[in-house]
């Protein structure tokens, strides 16, 4: 499916459908594929994943998969992909073209023209557990690393002159006024003539104008300019030509900051109510289709949230269109989950987090719905030496944009040595289980820890001088395997989880500290069976609100009551 933006005057093949597959097994050497020697004796479906189709189900290894397209001869081309897991190398005609590292990033290859009328595309997809091929992804994760192509593909025919691009920033919200910065590939030139125009008003001739450094930067003014919020999610086009190319990119009028302890949207005070989201189905994947992210978003809706974390990686483009249009503020986050001082030692990893972080900030720039960035999960934020990490990942996200705040999901707060990094972020971001993992030893309350250990984290901030900070509780929760309820209100019933979480979104609601909260989680998500087997009952992290079929549990209507959700179940 072509999410935004678009090019109106390309010719664009969506290449999501039925794909041809061969399953090369569990030991193949996808530094020494023979191409040709390739039977592809399997049928799936793309965007899909190959290890929740029944016949693959839970296996690890390479899965070849092809299409062939029609692309006019010699035509200058490029391919997109909206996201792959776990490893993926992209061949045109029997020839590599590119390699893939980054699970669950957007990332878009040019390819060389060719003579022939048909043009047949092979995607080598790999899902083993290997630190040296996908050091972002490791068997530790509580989330399962699916292999597939996650999300859309499209082939997209370009001029020689093309855009890449553009970048809108909000910089006057009631007057409408944004800057543009184009960035154009190809034979890109010293000037390019160039047009706007917005929504379906009149174009703009804004005559020749100078390439600097590959962009084009403008300042242009919405005419009949409305604001973006999650209560009127207005949204605009803008649509920019520069010699043969246009784009045509989707925007909302909006701006984040904070001050204080508060998260401003368009300058007003917003408290984030929501939830943890993983991209996760039993039988999609990570691959939810467009119906099931509409129907999460409604069931979100309906208990009166308006935030999302999209824990634990980048999210999909069309997931972000659609929180863009029902109007949610997202968190969006590289790919990372407890990582420890040895990872962070080798240089493959954290280059691979730089080169992950630049992509989400420019893949999902336009995004009114996306107010926040984030990095690195529970990533060893009490050790000094992850500084540097910490550092340069806050750098290369504000290289990107200086229009959001920047945080990471700390769980070093109540460490007696606490976290190192937290002076590098807008908003600090805590994950916290008091009442679940934190049971205090010999209390046989642990409902009641809850708010002392809540409160204890506030006093933890103004000792590392981050009382003047947004305080977010990006995580915290009780695990219920959904249809087990007992009075006795043991942990892991519907009822626990129901108590817990009426102690912990009371407080959060009432005690004005809180600029907000991401409850873990939203659905109940598949995990490994391995390292995290003991703890996960189901080989699932049963933290959701809703089970992995989006079944209610009893909590869905403690939170809808707290958070003020609407009356329809
Ligand atoms: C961590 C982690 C989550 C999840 C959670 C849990 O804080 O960030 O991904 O694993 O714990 O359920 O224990």
């Amino acid at each position: 499916m072509i999410t935004w933006p678009h090019f109106p005057s390309r010719t664009t093949h969506d290449l999501d459908g039925l794909w041809d597959a061969a399953w090369l097994g569990e030991d193949a050497d996808v530094d020494a594929l023979d191409m040709s020697s390739l039977d592809f004796t399997e049928k799936l479906p793309v965007p899909g994943c190959f290890d929740t189709d029944p016949a693959f189900v839970g296996r690890r290894g390479t899965m070849a998969y092809r299409t062939l397209a029609r692309i006019t001869p010699g035509a200058r081309s490029r391919l997109r992909f909206g996201g792959i897991g776990l490893w993926a190398r992209v061949y045109i005609d029997g020839h590599e073209l590119h390699t893939c590292d980054l699970p669950y990033s957007g990332f878009a290859v040019d390819v060389p023209p060719s003579d022939r009328d048909e043009r047949e595309l092979v995607v080598v997809i790999d899902n083993r557990l290997d630190d040296e091929r996908v050091s972002l992804f490791q068997q530790w994760y509580d989330f399962y690393g699916y292999g597939g192509i996650y999300r859309s593909v499209s082939w997209t025919e370009t001029p020689a002159v093309w855009i890449d691009r553009v970048q809108v920033t909000t910089t006057d919200v009631a007057a409408g006024k944004i800057d543009a910065c184009v960035v154009l590939g190809g034979d890109v030139p010293d000037s390019v003539a160039v047009t706007t125009y917005f929504d379906d008003g009149e174009a703009v001739d804004h005559g020749s104008r100078a390439v600097s450094g590959g962009e084009i930067r403008l300042s242009l003014d919405v005419p009949d300019p409305r604001p973006w919020s999650p209560a009127d999610p207005n949204l605009h086009v803008l649509v920019v030509t520069c010699g043969d190319d246009s784009i045509a990119e989707r925007f909302g009028l909006r701006v984040v900051r904070t001050e204080g302890q508060k998260v401003l949207l368009n300058d007003e005070p917003v408290k984030l109510l929501g939830f943890c989201r993983h991209e996760a189905h039993p039988q999609f994947g990570p691959a939810l289709p467009l119906g099931q992210m509409v129907q999460d978003l409604q069931l979100l809706k309906d208990m009166g949230c308006n935030f999302i974390r999209g824990s634990h990686y980048p999210q999909s483009q069309l997931f972000l269109d659609v929180c863009d249009e029902m109007g949610f503020l997202v968190w969006e986050e590289t790919l990372g989950w407890g990582h420890g001082a040895a990872q962070w030692e080798r240089p493959a990893f954290l280059d691979a987090n730089l080169r992950q972080a630049r992509a989400m900030v420019r893949n999902s720039y336009n995004h009114p719905s996306v107010i926040m960035w984030g990095v690195l999960n529970e990533g060893g934020s009490h050790l000094d030496e992850t500084r540097p990490v910490y550092e340069g990942l806050a750098k290369a996200i504000r290289e990107e944009d200086t229009s959001r705040p920047f945080t990471y999901a700390t769980n070093r707060l109540f460490e007696k040595a606490g976290d190192k990094h937290l002076d590098l972020v807008d908003i600090v971001a805590v994950n916290t289980y008091p009442g679940w993992y934190e049971r205090g030893g010999k209390s046989t309350r642990p409902l009641d820890e809850i708010i002392p250990f809540l409160r204890e984290h506030i006093d933890d901030l103004d000792d590392l001088g981050c009382g003047d900070k947004p305080l977010i509780i990006s995580e915290i929760g009780a695990g219920a395997i959904r249809g087990w309820r007992d009075a006795h209100k043991a942990h892991w019933t519907e009822d626990y989880q129901a108590d817990f979480l009426r102690v912990v979104c009371s407080e959060i609601v009432e005690n004005e500290r809180y600029a907000g909260i991401s409850i873990w989680q939203f659905c109940d998500a598949r995990t490994f069976d391995t390292s995290q087997a003991l703890g996960r009952p189901r080989a699932f992290n049963n933290k959701g609100i809703v089970d992995e079929y989006r079944r209610p549990k009893l909590a869905y209507d403690v939170v809808k009551q707290i958070f003020g959700g609407g009356t329809t179940a």
